[in-house]
């Protein structure tokens, strides 16, 4: 199992802006979302498969907690309730889709990728546009 336990800083981000705009957000809060999420602060504590995100940013903090394997409440990333099943994907990288709690969107989903440099990267993926993040450790 991989850890991915640490404090993580962002180091590349593609995508963000369509990601938001996929998912109807306007063009002034994607200019406000963007500025905030370009510095983020990750923070990931994990005991085998039980992961906790906290991820800090100056408009909005969330912290997550989930099993991989075991369905868990959510948001989107534009704050819509969610219910998420992560699994694992490889040996490194946990794919978790998203069902909305209520109302329609484009079909979301996020993975987390250990890779073999030691690097973190986040995909958010919401109808066809994906969004890719990748993270160093701090
Ligand atoms: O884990 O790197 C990550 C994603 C960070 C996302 C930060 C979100 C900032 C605020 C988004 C507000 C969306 C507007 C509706």
């Amino acid at each position: 199992t991989p850890d991915f336990s640490g404090k993580w800083k962002m180091k590349s981000s593609e995508n963000f802006e369509g990601l938001l705009k996929e998912l109807g957000v306007n063009v002034f809060l994607r200019k406000i979302a963007a500025t905030a999420a370009s510095s983020p602060a990750v923070e990931i504590t994990q005991q085998d498969e039980s992961l906790s995100i906290k991820t800090s940013t100056s408009v909005r903090t969330t912290h997550v907690s989930f099993t991989v394997g075991q369905s868990f409440n959510e948001t989107t990333v534009d704050g819509r309730p969610c219910t998420s099943f992560p699994n694992w994907e490889t040996d490194s990288k946990i794919s978790c889709e998203q069902t909305l709690q209520k109302g329609d969107g484009p079909k979301t989903a996020w993975t987390r990728e250990l890779t073999n440099d030691g690097e973190l990267i986040l995909t958010m993926t919401a109808g066809d546009v994906v969004c890719t993040r990748v993270y160093e450790r701090e």
